[in-house]
Order: structure tokens, then C-alpha cells, then sequence
């Protein structure tokens, strides 16, 4: 597998704001230097052979150096999340574009010149903390900003919406989606009874369903990602004004997805991928950077939207509400350690700053309480906010006191308020008008345990989602309902969801339920069972094209291909189309049978950077099959060598061809035909060219062009391909 590639960026410059969080970081990073000592200090002597009585007997229990170094092994570990435990993060900043100070008093908020730091997690949620990265699964993408006013932290995902309206069915919902309790199995998954058996009792899941069986479950990066706050926020300005607002990051390199099949061996292969893939582009200078968009909502005007702001279950059309782009977030920093920074890190969704509120929605407001006690059980205590990748960069002042792994020295005899003994004069907080405000929103009814008839439509905009999507995602949705149904035991949990399927799209439901082995979908069946909703919302729209993948790149930075090569390759076949891809940004890798160097037709060495065995065609996006008669012919004969380029065509990859290196297409059925030095496209995605008759430009450009397709989904007969 690769390794992390050494770093070749030069360090990125500090803004002072961000000079600070990292001041304040390094005051507490040790270097791995100096003479061994014990945990107080006294130095080492013998690292390798315990005390014992005599040189063949038994280990002394009055050995206190190999006690201390045992005992803190064994305690080396602390809970992992019981969510998103599988994570990658990075530091950074953000800058805003343009003073919000018409909605909101943030300061983060107001200066373009201002770099506040930031630290960002992306996560997966179903699975261990060392499962594989590339499963299905909605992704998270937390970010904590380091203000002058305290830690403001968006705690989102990459999906918009989510499965529950309430926060009281979130035990149910993770209890159904995790291993099978059992038996422990399946590891990240999905696809399994329990989960399926819960979210077709739950219709109100059958939005988010939609998005997760599409392939913003399955992202080719973190740096790919779009992010999403969920829930409506309030913006609120110095004269108390309050707007709705939604939050969205928008990728500056698209938003891609991967194959399904691809996805899984790469969760065999690498699964790693994702972490590596962030790791390496920030190693190597190509810092990932997202822009900061929200749709902002005047109180009082979210009834016009057609169905409850409060309801996490939907989204805001951005055709009805477009996002207004207002900053930028770059990751420019890898951690120094991911045990004290990526696994200590602790979000959450009430660290505020004034100028952000809360909304009313039950799901936020059941987070609100549960960010906190998990900290309390995964990192040991109250005083998780004094670990140095928590710790705020303004003061941090107040009477808490004590508690285990207290790191503050706190001097003088007053743990109170108010009081006169701290400085000699009164010290009382009495909520003037500094500081975090509540927006004095007025409530005055009943206690209740009901959820609001505002929220019982459960599938209009899972029917929007569906009809937005180009044929091929409709395809990947079809198949991976179909996929994940298929590992479903019980014939009625199955029934169950093609029938819910049915409100969403008939022929969705019917595709989905053809090869099942059950009968046909039956929406009257759905509707009769408890907790079906059939209210419809007045939909503005029926389409939006925010919520497709389905768009080009914008350029081919950071995409990375394989060069396919054995001895006896034209290395003028390719040379300057290599250069020009490295010129656009891309990432090139010579792939042969074998490491070390191969001999080009005119007798020179080229050096190889992976062997074709330990670097398989699921970690590239597209791939160059360079010419040269020897070289093709040896690969030829290779089964690797082979599946690798069957591969990568069945998962819809750019493959340019150059004069012989055609021939490894043929299997395919295409052949470099003399057609006057033309590049061939017989299919989108498959270039042929001949470049002792076509100008290298032109192959390039069209190879470029064709790489920022991402992937041609729509390639045909891919069932046929044998790989
Ligand atoms: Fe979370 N969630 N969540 N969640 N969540 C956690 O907090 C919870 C929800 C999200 O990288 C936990 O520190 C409840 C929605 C992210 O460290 C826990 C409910 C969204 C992360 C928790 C939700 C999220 C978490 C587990 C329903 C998108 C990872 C460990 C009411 C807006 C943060 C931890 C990181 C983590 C509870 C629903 C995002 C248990 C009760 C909706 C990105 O507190």
C-alpha cells in the first residue's frame, strides 16, 4: 500500500489568529528526544530487561519502572465514539468574504482580514474506530472554529438531511444500524435486517434513504464532500434581529462519488483510503478548500416553504432559497499526533458564540444534551475543554473547580458569584447585554409528548431527491436498494420497504423490488401501517439540480492516474502528455510488474513508482495506457495487468490509449483505427490516439476534459466486463 508521501510544502504562514491555537498547541507537543525517563522523571537505565532475581529468575514485583511503563500500556486506550468513530482531521482557518453584521453579530463573522483557526473532523458513523473508510455511509464533517468570542462548533454531515425527526428515536435508530447485537456483525454496514427493519417502520427515514443509497454515501474524498449544518440555526444581529439560516460547504474540487463495487475492494485494499487521501494532499501542498454558503430565512416567512423549518428530515430547495456564499475554509495542517488532536477532539453543538442560535428542532435540541455527557464517559471527565486541541483561544473564565485531570492552577479562595473577595470589588454577572443572548423567542404552551402534524410528510422530498438525480445516479440508487435489501433475511422487512418505496416513485419501487423474490410494491399496503404519514407538502418544486452529483469538476488538481507501463514502452508516446497532466495539477504514477526501473524502446530507464500487485487500479482516477510493442505485449500476457484496465473501465474511469497501448482495449472490443490522427472517443471516457499523428496538445486536451467527467457512469453493457 502507498505510504504518506514526505512533505514537499513549505509550511503554510500563520495568520495571528492562528499563530495562537498553534502556540497554544505546541506549548503542550513533546518532541521524541532526550535521555529515557520514568513518568516522574528519574532517568532510565535499562529499557529492555526487567528486574529479577538473578539473571534466570523470576521478575521482581518491586520493579516500579516496569510497573509504570505496564500499567499505562494497559490503560492506553479510552472509548471510542459511539458514533462516527472512525475519523481523519485537519487544521486550518476560515475567512468570511464580507461583514454578516445584517444577520449576525458573530465576529468570525464580520472581517475579511480575520483568519480564525480552525480544526475539522470528517467521519464515518456506523462503523469501529478501525473500520474501513470507504463504506456506505453518511459522512461527517464537524468543524470547530477557534474565536475571540469561544469555540463556535458546526457539527454537521455531508448530507443534508437526516433519518429521525425526534432525538428520542436516535438510540433506536443507531441500535438498528450498528453490528447485530448477537453476534456482532456487520462490521460499518448497512445492509442487514435490523437496520432495514427499523427504517421501514420509520417512513419519516425515507428521505435521508434516498441520499444514502446514492453515492453521497460513497465519496471518492473528504476533499470531495459537500457539508451540511441539517438543522436550522438562528443568525442573530446586534439589534437582536433573527434570521433562519441553513449551512452548507461547498468543495472547490466537486463533489464525486465512487463506484460501489470499487468502494468495497478498496475497503479490503486500502481502508485507509480517505484518511491517506486528505493526509497526502495536505503533505503535498494541495490544501482542500470549501466555501462557507448559507440560505438565510426571515423569521415569520419559513411557512411559505411548504413544510416545517424544524424538521430535520428536510431540506430548502436551493432554487427556492439560494445559498449565498459567504467564506472559506482551507485545511492546511496535518496534526502531530492523532491520538491527542483527531481522537481527542470533542464537538458539539452548543458551543456557541453569540450572534448563532438554536432553532426549536427536536433532533438539535436532544444533541444539545448528548454531546456533552459523551465526553464526560470517552474522555474521562468535566475538564475536557482544558485538552489542548479543546482549549478556546480567548480567556476562559469562571468558579468551576476541581474534578478529574484538572489542569488550571486556579489561585485564591473564591469558587463563586458573586462576591467581593476575588478582587475587592463586587464581581457579578447579571445578563447585561455583553455576552451570549438567547433569542428571546416567546413560548407559552402546553407540556406535550406529540410531534407536530408539520411534520408528517415523510416523502415528497425523497420523490425531489429521486426525480433531481441524472439516469445514471437513479441507476446506482436502484442498485444499491437492491443490494442492500438483498442481504435482508426477512422477506417482510424487505416487502415492507419497496412497499414505503412506492409513495416515493412507482417505478423505483418496482425496479427495487424485481429481483427480491417478493411480491410487487403495494403503497396501500404502506399506508395502513403505524406511523405512515400521507400528508403532502405544496412543493414548489420538482426538481433541483443542487441535489445531483452529477456535474463536472472543475479542473483535474489532485486527480490522480495511473501510468501503465513494462519494458520496452515508447516513452515519446507519452512524455508530453504526462507533463501536461502534471502541468493541470493531476497526480501521475508509473504502475509496472515490477519496482525499480523498466527499459523504454530507445534503451533509457524508467523509474516506476508502484509495482502493479501492491497498487491496484481502485486507487486511481483515470488511466494511460502508453504505446510501445514490447511493452504492451508483456503486459498483455499478465492477468494483473489485464484486470487492472478491464477494471477500471467497468468502474467507468477515463482510459486514453496511445498507439499499441490500444491493444489492451481490445478485449473491449475498440481498436485505433487509422482515421487521420484524430483522438477516438468510441465510447465517453475511452480515448484512442496516435500520437505520431496527433499533436500531443490535442490528446491531452481531450484526456483532461474527459478526467473532469470524474467518471462516464453512463458506459454501457459494464455487467459484460469481467473484473
Ligand atoms: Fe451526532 N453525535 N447525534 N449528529 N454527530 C456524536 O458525539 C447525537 C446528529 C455528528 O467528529 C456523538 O462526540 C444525537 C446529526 C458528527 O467528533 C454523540 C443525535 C448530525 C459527529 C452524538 C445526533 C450529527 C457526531 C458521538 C440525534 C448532523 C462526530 C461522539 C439527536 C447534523 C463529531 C461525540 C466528531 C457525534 C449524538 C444526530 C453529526 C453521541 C443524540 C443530525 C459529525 O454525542
Amino acid at each position: 500500500m502507498p505510504q504518506a508521501s514526505r512533505s514537499t510544502a513549505s509550511p503554510p504562514k500563520l495568520s495571528s489568529a492562528a499563530a495562537k491555537k498553534q502556540k497554544q498547541l505546541q506549548a503542550a507537543t513533546a518532541d521524541a528526544t532526550g535521555t529515557l525517563t520514568t513518568n516522574q522523571g528519574l532517568l532510565v537505565p535499562d529499557n529492555h530487561n526487567s528486574l529479577k532475581a538473578g539473571t534466570r529468575g523470576p521478575t521482581l514485583l518491586e520493579d516500579f519502572i516496569l510497573r509504570e511503563k505496564i500499567t499505562h500500556f494497559d490503560h492506553e486506550r479510552i472509548p471510542e465514539r459511539v458514533v462516527h468513530a472512525r475519523g481523519s482531521a485537519a487544521h486550518g482557518y476560515f475567512k468570511v468574504y464580507k461583514p454578516m453584521a445584517p444577520y449576525t453579530r458573530a465576529g468570525f463573522l464580520q472581517n475579511p482580514e480575520l483568519e480564525t483557526p480552525v480544526f475539522v473532523r470528517f467521519s464515518t458513523v456506523a462503523g469501529a474506530s478501525g473500520s474501513a473508510d470507504t463504506v456506505r455511509d453518511v459522512r461527517g464533517f464537524a468543524v470547530k472554529f477557534y474565536t475571540d468570542e469561544g469555540n463556535y462548533d458546526l457539527v454537521g454531515n455531508n448530507i443534508p438531511v437526516f433519518f429521525i425527526q425526534d432525538a428520542i428515536k436516535f438510540p433506536d435508530l443507531v441500535h438498528a444500524l450498528k453490528p447485530e447485537p448477537h453476534h456482532g456483525m456487520p462490521q460499518a454496514a448497512s445492509a442487514h435486517d435490523t437496520f432495514w427493519d427499523f427504517v421501514s417502520l420509520m417512513p419519516e427515514s425515507t428521505h435521508m434513504l434516498m441520499w444514502t443509497m446514492s453515492d453521497r454515501a460513497l465519496p471518492r474524498s473528504y476533499r470531495m464532500m459537500e457539508g451540511f449544518g441539517v438543522h436550522s440555526f438562528r443568525f442573530i444581529n446586534a439589534s437582536g434581529d433573527a434570521h433562519f439560516v441553513k449551512f452548507h460547504w461547498k468543495p472547490k474540487l466537486g463533489v464525486h462519488g465512487l463506484a460501489w463495487d470499487e468502494a468495497q475492494k478498496i475497503a479490503g485494499k486500502d481502508p485507509d483510503f480517505h484518511r491517506r487521501d486528505l493526509w497526502e494532499a495536505i503533505a503535498n501542498g494541495d490544501f482542500p478548500e470549501w466555501e462557507l454558503g448559507v440560505q438565510i430565512i426571515d423569521e415569520g416567512k419559513e411557512d411559505s416553504l411548504g413544510f416545517d423549518i424544524l424538521d430535520a428530515t428536510k431540506l430548502i430547495p436551493e432554487s427556492v432559497v439560494p445559498v449565498q456564499i459567504i467564506g472559506k475554509l482551507v485545511l492546511n495542517r496535518n496534526p502531530d499526533n492523532f491520538f491527542a488532536e483527531t481522537e481527542q477532539v470533542a464537538f458539539h453543538p452548543g458551543h456557541l458564540v453569540p450572534g448563532i442560535d438554536f432553532s426549536n428542532d427536536p433532533l438539535l435540541q436532544g444533541r444539545l444534551f448528548s454531546y456533552t455527557d459523551t465526553q464526560l464517559s470517552r474522555l474521562g471527565g468535566a475538564n475536557f475543554n482544558e485538552l489542548p486541541i479543546n482549549k478556546a483561544v480567548c480567556p476562559v473564565h469562571n468558579f468551576q473547580r476541581d474534578g478529574q485531570y484538572r489542569q488550571s492552577i486556579n489561585k485564591g479562595r473564591v469558587a463563586y458569584e458573586p462576591n467581593t473577595l476575588g478582587s475587592g470589588a463586587e464581581f457579578r454577572a447579571d445578563g447585561g447585554a455583553q455576552g451570549f443572548q438567547s433569542h428571546p423567542e416567546p413560548l407559552e404552551s402546553p407540556k406535550t409528548r406529540q410531534r407536530s402534524p408539520s411534520f408528517d410528510d415523510h416523502f415528497s422530498q425523497a420523490t425531489l431527491f429521486w426525480n433531481s438525480q441524472s439516469p445514471a445516479e437513479k441507476e446506482h440508487i436502484v442498485a444499491a436498494f437492491q443490494f442492500e435489501l438483498s442481504k435482508v433475511d426477512v422477506p417482510d422487512i424487505r416487502q415492507r420497504m419497496v412497499d414505503n418505496l412506492a409513495y416515493v416513485d412507482s417505478k423505483l419501487a418496482a425496479r427495487v423490488a424485481a429481483p427480491l423474490g417478493i411480491q410487487p410494491p403495494d403503497a396501500r399496503a404502506a399506508a395502513g401501517r403505524m406511523g405512515f404519514r400521507d400528508h403532502k407538502m405544496a412543493t414548489s418544486v420538482e426538481e433541483d439540480a443542487a441535489l445531483s452529483m452529477a456535474r463536472p469538476a472543475p479542473h483535474i488538481r489532485t486527480r490522480k492516474i495511473a501510468i501503465l507501463v513494462a519494458d520496452g514502452v515508447d516513452l515519446m508516446s507519452f512524455k508530453n502528455l504526462q507533463q501536461a497532466l502534471l502541468d493541470a495539477g493531476a497526480v501521475c504514477k508509473i504502475i509496472a510488474p515490477q519496482l525499480g526501473t523498466v527499459s523504454t524502446s530507445s534503451g533509457k530507464q524508467l523509474a516506476i513508482d508502484h509495482a502493479l500487485s501492491g497498487m491496484p487500479s481502485i486507487m486511481f482516477d483515470a488511466l494511460l495506457l502508453p504505446g510501445g510493442t514490447a511493452s504492451v505485449a508483456s503486459l498483455a500476457q499478465l492477468g494483473d495487468a489485464v484486470h487492472f484496465v478491464l477494471e477500471a473501465y467497468k468502474h467507468c474511469k477515463t482510459l486514453c490509449a496511445i498507439n499499441e497501448g490500444a491493444q489492451l482495449l481490445s478485449s473491449l472490443g475498440f481498436a485505433l483505427e487509422a482515421n487521420g490522427g484524430q483522438v477516438m472517443t468510441p465510447t465517453p471516457g475511452v480515448l484512442l490516439a496516435d500520437s505520431r499523428k496527433t499533436a500531443h496538445g490535442e490528446i491531452a486536451e481531450a484526456f483532461i476534459a474527459a478526467i473532469t467527467s470524474h467518471r462516464h457512469w453512463d458506459r454501457l453493457n459494464l455487467d459484460a466486463v469481467p473484473a
